[in-house]
């Protein structure tokens, strides 16, 4: 069988993806698998490399070029990966990764792929969204107010009051559709919300406004179908002022704590809120939900992120690493759900 092997994207998690691309040709199952390379640019442009029958000897083989004549590379368009008996694995964060974007290509295409589906990658990527459902469950989360971008030009004084009457400072501004902290501002008083928002709506016409809260975050990995499994939850331990983009990926001012050193009914509920939020959006694969726990134990649930960070050490596969599934066998359970789920639906 052959897994095509979609990484890169236009995302600003391009890198994030690539060195997760490297670590799953790593530690795929080559006795059973042969690995189709799909590189998608930073522009959108889809590019063909080899077809991988073993483990690749370094990463180079995944800086594709095709703009050279020494290309190592060949530019397709991307209906043409359809192919018989292989499964996706859409290694894509963020914004036409895992917005259910490409998940509807899949979808039309009709080819198995790994991860949530269209609806529930669309819900997780949009924070309004996710809050929207969440709030349906009944799942603690901290106060918010969606901003949508006409409704602010309209009457900029308007959305202030309804955020200073809903929420105090400092709040936390984010453009509803992105990840990896892209667009997100902390404000302490309402210049600080007006130049937040501006900067939000660069990304998105859909803004929300948080309550800022102190907070520990920790995070648990979910796997499955129907039969949804959960980690124990693990802690980004941060000694930046908040979890931005550089401190995550530039400067890897990461600790993680796996198990996170919380009681007992914390982890419980925090595996209890996961679980119940995947079911309600309907989740597929596997996601990361994160959350943060204040010093008074209270638990609020951040977000799911349906394609989180999947290098060998990132949070998700270690957090699974230590219920004992190794990141070898976590692929291969990936591989077998998506064909479950494939085959349901025919
Ligand atoms: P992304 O999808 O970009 O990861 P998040 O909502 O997780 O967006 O926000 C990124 C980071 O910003 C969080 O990990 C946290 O460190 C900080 N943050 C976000 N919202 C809040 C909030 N309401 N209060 C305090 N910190 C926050
Ligand atoms: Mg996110
Ligand atoms: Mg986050
Ligand atoms: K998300």
């Amino acid at each position: 069988m052959k897994i095509v092997l979609l990484y890169g994207g236009r995302s600003a998690e391009h890198d994030v993806s690539i060195l997760s691309a490297y670590s799953v040709l790593n530690a795929i199952y080559y006795d059973y698998y042969q690995v189709q390379l799909v590189f998608i640019t930073k522009d959108g442009v889809w590019v063909k490399g080899p077809l991988l029958t073993e483990k690749p000897k370094n990463e180079s083989v995944l800086n594709l070029t095709w703009d050279t004549k020494d290309a190592t590379g060949e530019v397709i368009s991307p209906s043409t990966i359809k192919e018989e008996d292989a499964v996706v694995f859409p290694l894509l964060h963020g914004p036409n990764g895992e917005d259910g974007t490409i998940q509807g290509f899949l979808e039309t295409i009709d080819m198995p792929y790994i991860g949530a589906g269209v609806l529930t990658s669309a819900c997780g990527m949009d924070k309004i969204m996710t809050k929207y459902i969440l709030q349906a469950a009944g799942i603690p989360q901290v106060p918010y107010v969606p901003v949508l971008k006409n409704l602010w030009k309209e009457n900029p004084k308007q959305i202030f009051e309804q955020c200073e009457g809903t929420l105090l400072y400092p709040m936390f501004i984010k453009p509803a559709n992105m990840g990896s902290s892209v667009g997100i501002s902390k404000a302490e008083n309402r210049e600080e919300l007006q130049n937040a928002l501006q900067e939000a709506y660069k990304y998105d016409t859909r803004a929300i406004v948080e309550q800022g809260i102190e907070a520990r975050e920790i995070e648990v990995a979910i796997l499955g179908n129907e039969d949804v499994r959960t980690t124990l939850a693990g802690e980004i331990v941060k000694d930046v002022a908040f979890y931005d983009y550089n401190s995550k990926y530039i400067d890897n001012q990461i600790v993680m704590q796996i198990p996170a050193e919380v009681t007992e009914d914390v982890q419980e509920k925090a595996q209890e809120f996961a679980k119940k939020a995947y079911i309600m959006l309907g989740g597929s694969g596997l996601s990361r939900c994160d959350f943060f726990l204040t010093n008074k134990n209270e638990l609020f649930l951040n977000e799911l992120n349906t394609m989180p960070g999947f290098t060998q050490y990132s949070m998700y596969p270690s957090l699974w690493e230590k219920m004992g599934l190794k990141y070898g066998d976590l692929i291969e359970e990936l591989i077998q759900l998506a064909l479950k789920r494939y085959k349901q639906r025919q």
